[in-house]
This record gives structure tokens, sequence and C-alpha cells, in this order.
């Protein structure tokens, strides 16, 4: 989505968004002391900020995570985050979310979930008291459920699908879409991050996107990096991409250059080139941070422990 079509879809301003954010390319020369913190979207700063409030507090790299998206899904800030988020092509959200810890490379998902208030907490909780790394629809409700995570009551729903059902069943031209994706590095060098995202709005109901998916919507290699993806989902998860960006980042690509490879790889394989609306970040164990897209200016979110600001990369050059 554009800025412009961002401030649109913004239900009230939460945070002014920088009228010129920072021109950003590469991360700086030298990079910054951890903890540092990157995220999608100029609503990302509310992420970091939030993140790193939680992580100064005492709080561990994973309460960091989850309180940064937890904000975001409070507020729905963009309009395409949390309950009141994008609505699928029969007229309420399903939402998806995922955390990720480098160390242990522990992993949470949930997907397509109604009425769930924060499925980041969902899926920290899939991955903390379950022995599953992914869970969807029903059974993602019942388990957010079952372990305290706040909910409101879906009894509407059926009458919306059986509505949509009677109408034509086809997807719609839905609203714009974002993701917060926030990917951090604690000051003992380890990685974590998490994704949350209503998805792409009209989608058809029990569609799920790249933010759930783990090598898709985000991804943590405690050895090398992470990275974190929004934009159109089915073109991030057809190449698995954020896996592809830290597994160039393990090759010695930086960050910045890691992303940039991983779009020009993706647009030559792709009958779309270039037109793919795909943006992604990273982050590497040495605090150095990226970001690029593939057609259009990409505003992204920074903080370590005395900064925060919003940065921005021009789309790629094709090459
Ligand atoms: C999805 N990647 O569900 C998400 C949406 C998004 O900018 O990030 N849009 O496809």
């Amino acid at each position: 989505m554009t800025l412009t079509g961002l401030a649109a879809c913004a239900g009230a301003p939460l945070q002014p968004v920088p009228a010129e954010a920072t021109e950003a390319a590469a991360s700086p020369a030298a990079a910054p002391a951890a903890p540092i913190f990157i995220a999608t979207w100029p609503f990302g700063q509310i992420a970091t900020e939030h993140a790193r409030t939680a992580l100064l507090a005492g709080g561990s790299r994973l309460d960091a995570i989850e309180a940064g998206v937890r904000e975001i899904e409070r507020l729905s800030s963009d309009g395409s985050v949390g309950l009141g988020g994008g609505k699928n092509a029969a007229g309420y959200p399903q939402l998806d979310a995922c955390i990720m810890d480098g160390p242990g490379h522990r992993a949470g998902s949930v997907a397509g979930v109604e009425g769930i208030v924060h499925p980041i907490t969902a899926a920290r909780r899939v991955m903390e008291h379950s022995k599953h790394v992914m869970l969807v629809g029903e059974g993602a409700r019942w388990f957010a459920l079952e372990h305290g995570v706040e909910s409101i009551g879906i009894e509407d729903l059926d009458a919306k699908k059986k509505a949509w059902v009677a109408r034509e069943r086809k997807p719609v031209d839905g609203a714009g879409h974002d993701t917060i994706a926030l990917l951090m590095l604690d000051a003992e060098g380890h990685l974590a991050a998490g994704c949350s995202t209503s998805g792409a709005g009209g989608k058809l109901p029990g569609r799920v996107g790249d933010s759930p998916i783990f090598g898709a919507g985000i991804y943590v290699d405690d050895e090398v990096g992470a990275a974190g993806a929004t934009g159109q989902g089915e073109n991030v998860m057809r190449y698995c991409a954020t896996f592809w960006i830290v597994e160039m980042m393990r090759q010695g690509l930086a960050p910045q250059a890691a992303c940039e490879e991983v779009i020009h790889r993706i647009a030559k394989l792709d009958p779309r080139g270039y037109q793919l609306d795909i943006c992604f970040i990273a982050l590497d164990r040495q605090g150095r941070y990226g970001a690029a897209a593939s057609n259009q200016r990409f505003p992204f979110a920074v903080a370590t422990k005395d900064t925060s600001e919003v940065r921005r990369v021009p789309r790629v050059t094709p090459k």
C-alpha cells in the first residue's frame, strides 16, 4: 500500500505519518548498538517503541515482540491489522499472526483465526503451550480461548457467511492491506520476530497469506539474521522469500543487499516481473539492517535504545 493509501485507510491518526521520512538506503555505515528494532510501515514506529519499552522494562525478547505487535493489533492502526482490520469477502476479519525466537528456533502461529483480539498472543501461546507450531481457524480460536487470549463473540459470522454464499461466493476488491512485521536483536546478540495482519482485504474466506508462514511472513536464524515481509502475500510465500533473504545474508550479503537481491531473483522468475507488490525488512546479528520493495517506496521504522525514526527506501531499480 502507498503512503497515501495508508493515510486514507487509517481510522484516526495515531502518529503523524512523517511527510518526509528519512530517505534511507542501506543501514548506516556502522551498525547501531543493540537492542535494535525494525518494523514495516510508518505505524511500525509504534511497534518498535512499544517493543523497546517492554525490553528495557526487563521483559524478554518475546515479551518485547508481543508488546510491539499487540499495540498495533489493539489500535488496528492501519486498518489492516487486528479485529478492526480488513474484512474478507464475506464481511468479517480472519487474522493471521506468528512469532519466532532465535534461540531454540522456536515458533508459533495462528491462521484464519476469528474473533481473537490479539492473534500474536495466541501465536505465542501455541509456541509455548502446545507441541505444535501452527493452528488454524476454529481450532486456533478454541486454543486461544482455552489459554486466556481476549476474544469477542463470532455468532454473527455464520449469517455473514451464508449471506455471502447466497450472493456470489466471489472474492471482492477489498480495501488496502498492510501487515506489521517486527524484528529485533537484543544486547546479547539474539534475534526474534513477530508478524500480524488481517491479510488481503476482500480475500476468500479461509485464505491464508504469507504472514503466519515461517520463511514467508517472517524468518529468524539466530546464527545469521531475521527478515520480515509485507505486501501481496501470495508473491512472498511462493518464493519462501524471508528464508531466502536470511540465506543470502548467510552467504555474506548485508541485509539491504539481501532484500534487494531476493526481489531481483523473484522478479526474474515471476511472470509479473517486478509488479509483485512485495516489501521486505531484514536485520542481521551484527545489527545491520535494510529494506527493499519491488515496485513502490517503502517506509519502515527503526528504533534503538536512544533513537526512533521512520526511514524509507525507493523501489528497487530493476536489473
Ligand atoms: C497478506 N502480506 O496477507 C499480507 C498483507 C500485507 O501489505 O502485508 N499487505 O498477504
